[in-house]
């Protein structure tokens, strides 16, 4: 998934417009996910679920922290995300199928918050730099 000079440009727009919220879109995502595809529970039965969830909020910020990471780093994802590249892979094994429900469902939340930042333009750059992410993620996998 290659991003264009204008892709960067839409995504690096999308956050600077969401960057006081980033941390509670996490968590919005987060449940959303839980909500919307229920396997995706399967890999957080440590978890308190419920809305509202203190672990659900600080797990929101660390998944927000590392797409404003990549977003940051943006022409050296694979670089940016190595360590969580390597937990992903070696430790969590998350199904691959799951980072497009996460997309999707940050997707969503920023349509919700942002509807005229999601143009069907900046919707297809968002949607690739997802996808750059879940695969330097899932990149790993043996
Ligand atoms: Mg993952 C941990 C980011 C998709 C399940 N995830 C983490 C952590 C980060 C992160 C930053 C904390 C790492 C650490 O403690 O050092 N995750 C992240 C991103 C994305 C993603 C950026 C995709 C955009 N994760 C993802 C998906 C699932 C998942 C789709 C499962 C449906 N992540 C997962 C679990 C943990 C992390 C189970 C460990 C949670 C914990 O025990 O605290």
């Amino acid at each position: 998934m290659v991003l264009s000079a204008n892709d960067k440009t839409n995504v690096k727009n999308v956050f600077a417009k969401i960057s006081g919220h980033a941390e509670d879109y996490g968590a919005e995502t987060l449940e959303r996910m839980f909500t919307t595809y229920p396997p995706t529970k399967t890999y957080f039965p440590h978890f308190d679920l419920h809305h509202g969830s203190a672990q659900i909020k600080a797990h929101g910020k660390k998944v927000a922290g590392a797409l404003i990471e990549a977003v940051n780093h943006i022409d050296d994802i694979a670089g940016a995300l190595s360590k969580l590249s390597d937990l992903h892979a070696q430790k969590l094994r998350v199904d691959p199928v799951n980072f497009k429900l996460l997309g999707q469902c940050f997707l969503v939340v920023v349509a919700i918050h942002h509807p005229s930042v999601l143009t069907p333009e900046v919707h297809a750059s968002l949607d690739k730099f997802l996808c750059a992410v879940g695969n330097v993620l899932t990149a790993k996998y043996r």
